[in-house]
């Protein structure tokens, strides 16, 4: 029986069909279009995260090289050890664990045997603090030393282990 719209009932259910299957191809292909062109920010997000695993991957491995080959401890007499360790007493070493320079110092300490105290400012909410509000900055390695009232700064791992030469090599 004819409609109102001049199409019989199986033209309306097929129009209605076409309709609906074209919606549905519509979706699948905005669905692929997604797939093999992602949004610009999703594209961003997933770059850093391979970069920040890039990083954590690099200082893990930069950690375990430096691991496998760590110097050997200086020896000195049981004496000037004491001295020795007295001094270090008064030194702490703002410091990340994975940071390169900071592993490069950590390397001077030990093969100079000098027990400085480590002081993580990445995790340590209180030395990261003391570190920019007394140090100035956020950088790592940075050598505080104490001397009496006075304390200095010391920030670059090239001019740290200078100073740790210098003072302790002898
Ligand atoms: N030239 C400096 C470079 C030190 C540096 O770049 N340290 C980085 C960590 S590897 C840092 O402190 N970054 C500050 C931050 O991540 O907030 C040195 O040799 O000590």
């Amino acid at each position: 029986m004819p409609q109102q719209s001049g199409l019989n009932r199986t033209e309306i259910v097929l129009a209605w069909r076409a309709r609906q299957l074209d919606g549905l191809v519509r979706a699948e292909s905005g669905k692929l279009r997604a797939c093999l062109f992602p949004p610009v920010h999703l594209m961003r997000e997933s770059l850093f995260m391979l970069l920040k695993a890039l990083r954590v991957g690099l200082g893990q491995l930069i950690i375990f090289l430096s691991f496998i080959t760590r110097p050997s401890k200086m020896k000195r007499a049981p004496e000037a050890q004491a001295s020795v360790d007295q001094a270090a007493a008064q030194l702490s070493l703002y410091q990340f664990n994975a940071c390169p320079f900071c592993v490069k110092t950590r390397r001077t300490l030990r093969r100079l045997n000098l027990p400085v105290a480590l002081r993580d400012a990445k995790n340590n909410p209180e030395a990261r603090q003391a570190l920019l509000e007394q140090g100035g900055k956020i950088q790592v390695p940075c050598l505080r030393i104490d001397e009496g009232e006075q304390t200095t700064w010391l920030y670059e791992s090239k001019a740290i282990n200078s100073y740790l030469e210098q003072r302790f090599a002898a």
